[in-house]
């Protein structure tokens, strides 16, 4: 261990560097009540100066009918989609349901969606549903977006995104800027840190299995913590199908890429594989896990390898004296990864540390070289202590990076060469200012911040309490997430932008890099095998339709949809008839988008224009039902409807 670690502490630090204490303060500050959480307001409070707020909004306003320099991509947390804002109007645009289902949309309903939900699941979790009555799971926990890259920059193909509840990762098509893959991944539990590969292109998307567990998950072995494992994938970012794993020691918590395609890194808060606070918050050090991409396609390519659920596994624990994996010894229950734009230095938050440690992916090659060098001695260059729960990096683009700090609720302005001449003994101070933020920040994120184009324009905090920022709504409150604009040493506040549970982390992408469709190709892939059904019945799906095909106790019903009319008045099936009604949205205009909504049957759906769209359920209960438009479309939108006759059993 270098002896730049563990600085005699000041005061607080020295009480927070005290791994159980430091665990128990930290629990505190989450779980505490609103007495402790003005406490650590006001601790901040004491320690620098305040951002100024009420800014004039003409610097940052963007006025009715203007369009937003940036978009944001934002994860929702535990309500399961992709969310769009405008940026700096912090507008949100758009909300893009994913591993949720939705109301508005059907997503999760519609036949379209379940297939994309289905393709790509594990057997044994669609027997599980099955049992549980259940074709999906219609919730996730969505923390990480990211878009995918080519040399080093976003290229505007694809945004993709884990759910740490359902162990998946699902991929969205930013033409239409609906998800079209949901791939579940064998053998790892709780997919958490996500990113892909930044260069050549994406290529990779790196994804941490944050839970540990037995390798083989079925029963045999229980509370037997030793032999369990953690695993890290790689999925093809073009197919969406999982590339391979690497079977690691310690959990995975965050991950990201560096910019030459050569590495991958996974911060661990649980190095000691324990099973409770205690356990985990045992060590002094955890770990950065550095994956050898090279090696590991090597070790595939060669057959060093282990099959498990259909995935090629790599074994990567320490001890194996292989080069597929080093560990990089970091205190203190590291959180955040984040490679900085240099293409140099890789930033982990310590979050028990007050400290950022600061890795040379450069030197990463000499320790795989060779074994006898002490990997923290070798390619540590600086370990700011920045302030008391440091979790995650940003950056400008021109050598500084901002760091949340979760319990000082502040972002701390930092300079990276200052950190390393710091390091090295030279009497400079890398901090460059600490700003306020309104309360306990999580994620941050700048313009352009995770590629080679970071601009150093805008600055997101995106604050875990809101406290009292907003109207009182009750017991639960909105997040915060607070709009800075980068001036010179500070930021400045801009905006306040309450957001419910939880957005996590963004990123905020140049708008010319993303360019949407505004209506539907008619080719499009998302209803193929729904036109392969209707072609099989004999009906032409980009045709006017008018189709009742009843095919046993199944009825397919073929709609088109114009406006103000669907083109069937109304049509027939039997009583417990498994109804799927298919329509297709014939308006081509932008913008025009109608819905179809089959009223006390729990049935809605999304017709964009242009857009095919199905679902199927059962006509269970005799007697009149109408169905109608329920996306205002037209002065006589709601006229738009009809019937449905469920005829009772033997009539
Ligand atoms: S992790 S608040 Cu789920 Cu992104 Cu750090
Ligand atoms: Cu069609 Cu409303
Ligand atoms: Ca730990």
């Amino acid at each position: 261990m270098s002896d730049k670690t563990n600085k005699p502490g000041i005061s607080r630090r020295g009480l927070l560097g005290a791994t159980a204490g430091g665990a128990a303060l930290m629990g505190a500050g989450i779980g505490g009540g609103a007495a402790r959480l003005g406490l650590m307001g006001g601790a901040a409070a004491l320690g620098t100066a305040a951002a100024t707020s009420g800014a004039k909004a003409a610097d940052y306003h963007v006025g009715p009918g203007q369009l937003d320099e940036y978009y944001g991509f934002w994860s929702s947390g535990q309500t399961g989609e992709m969310r769009i804002l405008g940026i700096p109007s912090m507008r949100e645009l758009m909300r893009v349901p994913v591993f949720n289902r939705c109301s508005a949309t059907g997503w999760g309903q519609t036949n379209e969606s379940i297939r994309i939900h289905q393709e790509k699941m594990l057997p044994q979790t669609r027997a599980f549903l099955e049992a549980n009555g259940k074709q999906i799971h219609d919730n996730g926990d969505l923390h990480h977006v990211h878009m995918s890259f080519t040399d080093g920059t976003y290229d505007g193909r694809f945004l993709f995104m884990n759910d740490k509840a359902n162990t998946r990762v699902a991929r969205i098509r930013t033409d239409i800027m609906k998800c079209d893959k949901i791939t579940e991944i064998p053998n790892a539990k709780a997919i958490h840190g996500l990113r892909p590969q930044k260069y050549p292109r994406t290529g990779y998307v790196f994804a941490n299995g944050e839970d540990e567990g037995p390798m083989i998950n079925d029963g045999t072995i229980l509370d037997d913590p030793s032999q369990y494992v953690n695993f890290f994938t790689a999925l093809d970012g073009d197919t969406m199908e999982v590339a391979w794993q690497v079977m690691v020691s310690g959990n995975l918590d965050n991950t990201d890429a560096d910019y030459e395609g050569k590495w991958a890194f996974s911060t661990s808060y649980n190095s000691e594989m324990g099973m409770n606070l205690a356990e985990m918050t045992a060590s002094e050090m955890d770990h950065v896990v550095v994956f050898n991409i090279a090696a590991i396609e090597r070790a595939i390519a060669e057959g060093d390898y282990i099959e498990l659920q259909g995935v090629k596994v790599v074994d990567g624990r320490k001890g194996k004296n292989k080069d597929y994996t080093r560990y990089i010894p970091i205190p203190n229950n590291p959180h955040g990864c984040n490679m900085a734009p240099d293409r140099k230095h890789l930033c982990i938050g310590g979050k028990l540390s007050p400290t950022v440690s600061v890795i040379d992916v450069t030197k990463l090659d000499l320790i795989f070289a060779d074994d006898s060098l002490d990997p923290r001695e070798t390619v540590l260059v600086a370990e700011p202590e920045l302030g008391l729960g440091p979790l995650h990096t940003a950056f400008d683009g021109q050598g500084n990076a901002f760091t949340t700090l979760f319990l000082d609720s502040q972002i701390v302005k930092w300079n990276i060469d200052a950190a390393i001449r710091a390091y090295n003994g030279e009497d400079v101070d890398p901090i460059i200012s600490k700003t306020d933020v309104h309360y306990q920040p999580g994620h941050n994120s700048t313009s352009m911040g995770e590629t080679l184009e970071a601009d150093g324009k805008w600055f997101v905090s995106m604050n875990k309490f809101s406290k009292d920022r907003f109207l009182n709504v009750g017991p639960l409150k909105a997040e915060n997430e607070q709009l800075f604009v980068i001036e010179g040493d500070n930021l400045r506040l801009v905006h306040d932008g309450p957001t419910f549970a939880e957005p996590h982390d963004s990123i905020i992408v140049r708008s010319d890099i993303v360019n949407p469709l505004h209506v539907y190709d008619r080719n499009d892939p998302t209803w193929a095998e729904t036109r392969r059904i209707a072609e099989a019945d004999g009906v032409d799906i980009d045709d006017w339709m008018e189709e009742v095909v009843r095919d046993g106790n199944k009825v397919r019903v073929y709609m088109s949809s114009m406006a103000p009319n669907f083109s069937m008045e109304s049509f027939t099936v039997k009583e417990g008839d498994e109804v799927t009604v298919i329509i297709t949205n014939l308006d081509d205009i932008e913008d025009l988008a109608h819905g179809f909504t089959m009223g006390d049957h729990g049935v809605a759906f999304e017709l964009s224009p242009n857009q095919t769209a199905s679902a199927t359920f059962v006509a269970a209960k005799p007697g009149v039902y109408w169905y109608y438009c329920q996306w205002f479309c037209h002065a006589l939108h709601m006229e738009m409807r009809g019937r449905m006759f469920v005829e009772p059993k033997g009539t």
